[in-house]
């Protein structure tokens, strides 16, 4: 193949274009060391639940229902995903709350969100209990549950 001067030169422009598309690639998407120490907020599953309260008539004794849930009440990440719960409290005063077998605690209360984080280190299917409304004579069973895949 014979190239003369402006065939050599298109050749180069492609060639130049080539580079810096594939170096602007690289470079977005490298790791880079500009991570903050506490990562990167993309590298959190987070989840966004709702305390909700529904009523209604028990459909055989006509008795009138309050029952508290968390919404949605199930939940699936894998293991070794740092997890955070933002949990608005929409209906209920109060619900003190703990995550089995994942050392977290708190506390929902209405109108405000209360935010949790952790790493989900086991697998295995682990409750999000709320203390107040622990059984259907409480207005409950207020339990979510986290599903932690291997
Ligand atoms: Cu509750």
């Amino acid at each position: 193949m014979v190239l003369n001067g402006k065939k050599l030169m298109g050749w180069i422009v492609v060639v130049l274009v080539l580079l810096l598309a594939g170096s602007y690639w690289f470079l977005s998407n490298s790791t880079g060391d500009s991570v903050p120490a506490g990562g990167r907020d993309n590298d959190v599953k987070t989840f966004d639940l709702v305390a909700v309260e529904h009523t209604g008539k028990h459909p055989q004794t006509g008795e009138q229902m309050e029952i508290y849930r968390w919404d949605p009440g199930l939940l699936v990440v894998n293991k070794g995903d740092r997890v955070r719960l933002n949990i608005i409290g929409l209906n209920g005063h109060s619900h003190p709350f703990t995550i089995e077998g994942m050392g977290v605690k708190g506390e929902v209360v209405k109108g405000d969100v209360t935010t949790v984080e952790f790493v989900a280190k086991k697998a295995g299917t682990f409750k999000i209990v709320c203390l107040s409304h622990t059984d259907l004579s409480n207005e409950g069973p207020m339990i979510g549950h986290i599903v932690v895949l291997k």
